[in-house]
């Protein structure tokens, strides 16, 4: 078969899997995804790379305690990872970490049950003040999330960022060898990981998912760095967002600062004889995972604890879990909550809001803003329209473990995602999967990657105060059976893909998608291809 027949017929049994996923039951689990990749991944090393790590090592005492990484991703790639024995290149962040590598900065992970290695990278103070609350999260987090946070753009944060990105590269270099090899890089931070990974070894297999938005091309030209980062990213086989619209914009930013040849029709660029695939791949959480947890006895307790420790008896309780970030529309909703009071005064004293807030990059004057904000909302709202029971805001400024967050999704009336700018959100798939009786009601952002698939929740925009007041008040008003029935919609919309279908997905098309073959067309060559016409697009000079 030619390369162009094979590439077209696995592009073809991916369009075929998907649809066959949202018209059928899940398909995946984790035991079909390991087998899956033993299958078709048996003669690759397989490498994740990213920021954060799988399992971290913190001093307690006199004792190391291991911590795990609870995140759905986390649990999905570890899954591979164990099935497969490959290797994780991360930022050591533990506290203990140093103390349990060996002289290779290895462990072996799972602690309790090697399965894989853990290749730990250091960052300095320094390192981590530029790369990591520089670069990533003042440029590029601002940036693609649009939410009017001026990005801050710094030469010496840019360098680190860059200095960063060839470590992790190097490291990934070393723990390959000269084996083939499937590397897949998670996210902002390592944009240009995959470049310094192919300038030494072009055979490898490089794939990268990044987590957040991509904006339009109109906003990212303002990165004074925009060209080397494109071509960081065009060094990867496959470049993964969660939306269209992110993939989008992501071929359009090429188009308008790169020479390149940009495909629309396959979602794809190629560039200097290699092609790049530009690919959406929503993802998801471990919906059975977290329904099993919402089912378990003592999720049901702890709920019950839950309410009469805040006094909840007797009401209704609306819920927020984010973390405190100003992407995620917190003072928003709160703005929202008080306008809600006003117009619809019956809700005051029986209905109240529990937020949790879990600390981020505090390091950084924005985010400490936040916190002041959300805790100033809080007092307002507590002070205006107070409960016999208790406060009417509940505001819990914590990480909690997992398991302590299900009984609060379980026990909410009510779930809201308010984000200015998000690129999935996790959270409003996890408050689904954690309501198997149905009695809630999710009010989303439609600025969110989720409310492309939640179609049916109650959609409201955070800058729009008296529209989101009035999605508050008529999702807890509802009809019960009209809204049990949009619930059961959407719950089935999660359970239908999951975060192993996800995984499945993104490997599936690095393998199948013939990726070490360019094109072999120069730039500029005609358009002319099989099977269809595809759109093409050329730097725009005009508008650089
Ligand atoms: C980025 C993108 C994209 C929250 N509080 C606690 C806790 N959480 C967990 C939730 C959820 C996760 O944090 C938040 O995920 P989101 O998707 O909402 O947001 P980001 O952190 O901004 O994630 C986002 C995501 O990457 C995945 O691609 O969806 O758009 O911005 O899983 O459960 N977890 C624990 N304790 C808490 O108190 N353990």
């Amino acid at each position: 078969m030619s390369i162009r027949a094979r590439t077209r017929s696995a592009l073809s049994r991916a369009a075929i899997r998907s649809q066959q996923r949202s018209e059928g039951p899940p398909r995946t689990t984790r035991s079909e995804l390991v087998e899956w990749a033993r299958a078709h991944l048996p003669d690759r090393k397989l490498v994740v790379v990213s920021n954060r790590e799988p399992y971290s090592h913190v001093h307690q005492g006199d004792r190391i305690h291991t911590i795990r990484n609870a995140g759905g991703l986390t649990v999905a790639l570890d899954a591979v990872m164990q099935a497969l024995g490959g290797v994780w290149v991360a930022h050591g962040s533990g506290d203990a970490d140093r103390a349990v590598v060996d002289a290779h900065d290895r462990v072996a992970c799972p602690p309790d049950r090697p399965r894989y290695s853990l290749r730990r990278l250091w960052l300095t103070h320094e390192d981590h003040a530029r790369y990591y609350s520089g670069f990533a999260n003042s440029a590029l987090w601002p940036l693609c999330h649009v939410v009017y946070v001026r990005p801050r753009f710094h030469l010496a944060d840019w360098e680190s960022y860059r200095e960063v990105n060839r470590r992790f590269a190097s490291a990934v270099l070393e723990e390959v060898e000269d084996r083939p090899a499937l590397i897949f890089i998670q996210d902002y931070h390592l944009a240009l990981a995959a470049r310094f990974i192919k300038e030494r070894r072009p055979d490898l297999q490089v794939a990268m998912f990044w987590h957040i938005p991509w904006p339009n091309p109109e906003v990212f030209r303002v990165l004074p760095w925009k060209e080397e980062v494109l071509e960081g990213m065009l060094a990867n086989d496959v470049v993964g967002f969660h939306i269209r619209r992110h993939a989008m914009n992501f071929l359009d930013t090429v188009a308008e600062t790169l020479e390149a040849r940009v495909d629309l029709e396959r979602f794809a660029v190629d560039r200097a004889g290699k092609r790049t695939w530009v690919q959406p791949f929503a993802i998801s959480v471990d919906a059975e995972e977290i329904a099993a947890l919402a089912e378990a006895a003592e999720t049901r307790r702890t709920e019950a604890d839950i309410r009469e420790r805040l006094g909840l008896e007797g009401c209704k309780i609306g819920l927020g879990v984010d973390r405190l970030d100003y992407t995620k529309g917190i003072p928003e909703r709160f703005e929202a909550l008080e306008r809600m009071f006003e117009k619809h005064p019956e809700w005051q004293g029986r209905f109240a809001f529990i937020q949790i807030g879990v600390p981020s990059r505090i390091e950084l004057r924005e985010y400490r803003n936040v916190q002041v904000r959300v805790r100033r909302w809080a007092e307002t709202i507590n002070d205006r329209f107070p409960r016999t029971a208790g406060p009417t805001v509940h505001l819990i400024e914590a990480n909690l473990d997992f398991r302590e967050l299900v009984p609060y999704y379980r026990m909410a009336d009510l779930c809201t995602v308010t984000s200015l700018h998000d690129g999935m959100n996790l959270v409003a798939k996890e408050y689904l999967a954690a309501s198997p009786d149905l009695e809630g009601a999710l009010v989303l952002s439609p600025f969110t990657g989720a409310a492309r698939e939640l179609e049916r929740a109650w959609i409201a925009s955070p800058y729009d105060q008296e529209g989101l007041a009035d999605a508050y008040h008529a999702a807890l008003s509802a009809d019960p059976d009209a809204r049990r029935e949009r619930m059961a919609a959407l719950r089935e919309t999660v359970l239908r893909r999951n975060i192993f279908d996800w995984m499945l997905d993104v490997l599936d098309t690095i393998v199948g998608m013939n990726l070490r073959t360019p094109t072999q067309e120069p730039a500029a060559a005609s358009p002319a291809t099989e099977g269809g016409q595809p759109s093409w697009s050329a730097p725009d000079e005009s508008r650089r």
